[in-house]
């Protein structure tokens, strides 16, 4: 790894206001069967059926020059579906409709808050050539953090409001972060006065993976794909540890070595503490110079599956909620059907996939049936275990019978889930934002957080350790294993904001719709596979 570069310091730059006028859409196209794609069929795919959706090859091919004809370029090809972009006036007239700017709301920790999107009910003539050659063209909306949470609907406010987003106040931030950018992380982490976890050892411990390690299997020979905003591991922790990682830039990501968010680099900590001799392959997403240019869900995605991974590990996803609501959409959005084709077909071809269940969020791809749903745990100082308040549990109106999570990592409470001591770039957005309660500095290299972000990367690096030792499980088989040997947790609620009743969902003894089998135990899971 490269030594720790003043350049790797930077702050992502503000979104501006204006929607970019690049435009990232997902094409999924007919398969050759009985020629329904995915976005009309109307039903959920599975694992099983996916294939079916499969288009011909030399068909998708056709599709997508006929696309570069009108100045759609492909960015990255799946297996199932393909990602273009092109720019709105290509859209429009290809597609005969008129787009608007869409603001989401500023708070949400979102990739960026404003782009171009056809309003409800706006008009759509899509060129007849075009519109015979592919199932649909959607624009993907940008994808959240799963470290932060959303705010129940329905209970009152408390605390006082994040640090606004304004011109005014992101100026300030990024003029000291730049102020302070000389600053070298320490290998170590801070001392803080509260009770926390320190990555690799008390998060191994915990999940009970030491055992693991001392019967000698630590992940050697699975490759990890973790999809995040960035992964900047000549942090002095990353390269004292020695850990093997490489990074890959998904379409629209810029810089390799570079994370001024934060996010990827801290959770990727998580993995490791599990897995120390995993292959990591970190896909970036993020766009350091203008957020709105940076890869989609479905792009990284597409990107992780290049590199064959085991196990791919995601921390992001999308809120599906009524506007303004604490309801659950009952429906999936078609915009976001690409995605979930692609993901059934990874888990087909024998890929295990781990989402965040969401701080609250009613997460996607999270609740999907066939991925491993990371919720969330917290063990207090006397080892006690209790249902995170801060993760999501609910029950899928989209998928029936899909009850979030399936088991659970550690994750800390509300309200800011501080709870795991993590490595992130000096400086970069969580420093600066985490240290109003975190008890570190805003430019000292280290942040205190977690939430279902932390989850997944810790399962994740469970299912490596089980790969390692038995390496013909399916997907279906670690998630039933990990069900059968997770430590029971009987008290607690969950996150109210993703309960309609605005409550949080109960644990209790047994299965429970709060923590799903409860928190995983690796070393039970590992004797039994
Ligand atoms: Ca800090």
């Amino acid at each position: 790894m490269k030594a720790f570069e003043s350049s790797q310091r930077t702050v992502r730059a503000t979104a501006s206001s204006q929607p970019s006028d690049e435009l990232r859409i997902a094409v999924t196209f007919r398969p050759e069967a009985d020629g329904v794609g995915p976005t009309k069929l109307n039903a959920p795919i599975s694992a099983r059926s996916v294939m079916r959706m499969a288009p011909n090859p030399l068909d998708m091919d056709k599709a997508l020059s006929e696309l570069h004809r009108r100045g759609l370029e492909t960015t990255i090809r799946g297996k199932l579906t393909a990602s273009v972009r092109c720019t709105r006036r290509e859209y429009e007239k290809l597609f005969g409709t008129s787009l608007e700017a869409v603001r989401l709301d500023p708070k949400q920790a979102a990739q960026f808050h404003g782009f171009y999107y056809p309003p409800a009910g706006a008009r759509w003539n899509p060129d007849p050539t075009v519109a015979g050659m592919i199932d649909d063209a959607y624009i993907q909306w940008p994808h959240i953090y799963m470290a932060k949470r959303v705010a129940a609907r329905r209970s009152p406010r408390r605390g006082s409001p994040r640090p606004s987003r304004s011109s005014r106040s992101s100026r300030g931030a990024t003029r000291g972060a730049a102020r302070l950018a000389g600053t070298i992380p320490s290998a170590t982490p801070p001392v803080v006065s509260a009770f926390h976890l320190d990555v690799p050892d008390d998060v191994a411990t915990l999940i009970n993976a030491t055992p693991v390690h001392q019967a000698g299997r630590t992940g050697r020979g699975i490759r990890i794909a973790m999809v995040d905003s960035g992964f900047a591991h000549s942090h002095p922790f990353f390269t004292t540890h020695n850990f093997n990682s490489t990074v890959t830039l998904a379409p629209g990501a810029t810089n390799r070595d570079t994370d001024p968010n934060g996010h990827g680099t801290g959770e990727s900590a998580n993995i490791f503490a599990i897995a120390p001799d995993a292959t990591f392959i970190g896909v970036k997403v993020d766009n350091d110079r203008n957020p709105q240019l940076g890869a989609t869900l479905l792009e990284g995605f597409q990107e992780a599956l290049r590199h064959d991974p085991h196990v791919i590990s995601i921390s992001l996803g999308f809120d599906l909620r009524i506007e303004n609501t604490n309801d659950p959409l009952p429906t999936l959005p078609n915009g976001l059907v690409a995605l979930e084709t692609e993901i059934e077909a990874a888990v087909a071809a024998g890929k295990v996939v781990v989402f965040s269940a969401g701080n609250g969020h009613y997460s996607f791809p999270g609740q999907m049936k066939e991925v491993i749903s990371a919720g969330g745990v917290f063990v207090n100082q006397v080892g006690l275990m209790t249902a995170s308040d801060y993760a999501s549990a609910f029950k899928s109106p989209i998928f029936s019978g899909r009850s979030v999570p399936d088991f659970c990592g550690l994750v800390g409470m509300l309200p800011h889930a501080d709870y795991i001591m993590l490595p992130v770039p000096s400086g970069c957005e969580i420093d600066r934002e985490e240290a109003a309660h975190d008890g570190t500095t805003k430019a000292d290299g280290w942040g205190l957080f977690s939430g279902t972000s932390a989850a997944a990367p810790q399962l994740a690096a469970v299912c490596a350790l089980l790969l390692e030792k038995n390496p013909g499980l399916t997907p279906s088989d670690i998630k039933a294993v990990l069900k059968r040997t997770c430590r029971d947790v009987t008290t607690g609620h969950a996150n109210p904001a993703s309960d309609p009743a605005g409550v949080g969902v109960k644990a209790g003894p047994g299965f429970d719709g709060a923590t799903g089998a409860g928190l995983v135990d690796a070393f039970a899971a590992f004797q039994q596979v």
